[in-house]
């Protein structure tokens, strides 16, 4: 972290111009403390712990499942590298895990193998049921030339055969050898079902990739596949859009008629029926915008 020091010019304008900003309302003793600090030496001590602090803990905030208040827990404990944390620091499942893969997780994959990756998660659903349709979204739909995961929707166009696919689907690549490690094995969000977890494509020099599934019912697949594409920037902008119109927009349905008090919903509306992502700008009187240009 930069700094910007700055020094008073006499030692006695200093103490006086302290003096002043302690008078300034709003300013405690604390703020008080550290403005004397600069003034006096032109330099703020606690800033150099920060800046220390800083690269470390984004190291260890960077671990699968480790988040900031885990990463100023260890820095605390007096860790300070990755071997550190290997080596002493105790860890969840998903953790060890993360720091496995920390350094294939940090890189992007090119595009080209997300697309085998897509590929191989829509064969193994095929294999089960024909006519599942199995599509990779965020990123790589956007057209991202690299990608860091990659988030593969899958539904059912009869509207009810994609229940109880979600398991066998796992299960079978699992025993291919292509899923290494599950993050987070089954996750529900109504009748949505998601798995997060690690994949490596056959043969040498593959790296091991993050993988996200999710299994939808066919009338929610419009929501799904634009709540899946993202990026998470757009999704909040449309969703606050929405809600300037008296609508609501999550991964499931696309609701009108939605009361709310102040932020909180009194009512959640009428389900309005979207088949296509054009029916959504469309219902929201936007209009439409390709994957690729959703992508800031
Ligand atoms: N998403 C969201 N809000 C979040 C996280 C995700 O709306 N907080 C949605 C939008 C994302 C999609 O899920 O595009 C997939 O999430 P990813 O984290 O996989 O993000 P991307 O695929 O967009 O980028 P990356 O290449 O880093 O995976
Ligand atoms: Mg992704
Ligand atoms: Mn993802």
């Amino acid at each position: 972290m930069k700094v910007t020091r700055w020094r008073s010019q006499g030692h006695g304008e200093g103490i006086s111009a302290a003096r002043e900003a302690c008078k300034i309302p709003g300013i405690g003793k604390r703020m008080a403390e550290k403005i004397r600090e600069i003034l006096e030496s032109g330099h703020l001590r606690k800033l150099d712990y920060i800046s220390e602090s800083v690269p470390v803990l984004e190291t260890f905030s960077n671990i699968w499942g480790a988040g900031v208040k885990t990463a100023q827990m260890w820095y605390q404990q007096g860790f300070r590298t990755l071997d550190d944390i290997q080596m002493k620091a105790s860890l969840t499942k998903q953790q060890t895990i993360g720091l496995k893969h920390y350094h294939d997780f940090l890189d992007r994959m090119p595009r080209e193998e997300a697309g085998e990756i897509e590929k191989t998660v829509r064969d193994m659903a095929q294999s089960i049921d024909p006519s599942l349709i199995a599509v990779a979204c965020g990123s790589y739909r956007r057209g991202r030339a690299t990608c860091g995961d990659v988030d593969v929707l899958i539904t059912h166009p009869d509207g009810k055969s994609h229940r109880g696919v979600f398991s066998k689907i796992l299960a079978g690549l699992r025993d291919t050898g292509f899923l290494t490690d599950d993050l987070v094995s089954q996750e529900e969000s109504g009748n949505q079902k998601k798995y997060l977890g690690v994949c490596r494509l056959p043969g040498p020099g593959h790296r091991h990739r993050r993988l996200d599934i999710i299994v939808v019912p066919y009338s929610e697949f419009a929501c799904a596949l634009m709540y899946f594409t993202g990026s998470a920037y757009f999704n909040r902008s449309m969703r606050a859009l929405a809600k300037t119109k008296g609508m609501s927009l999550s991964e499931h349905s696309l609701n009108c008629h939605v009361l709310r008090k102040g932020n909180a919903k009194i009512t959640t509306g009428i389900i309005i029926s979207t088949t296509t992502e054009q029916d959504i700008f469309e219902q929201l009187g936007l209009p439409y915008r390709k994957p690729h240009e959703r992508d800031w």
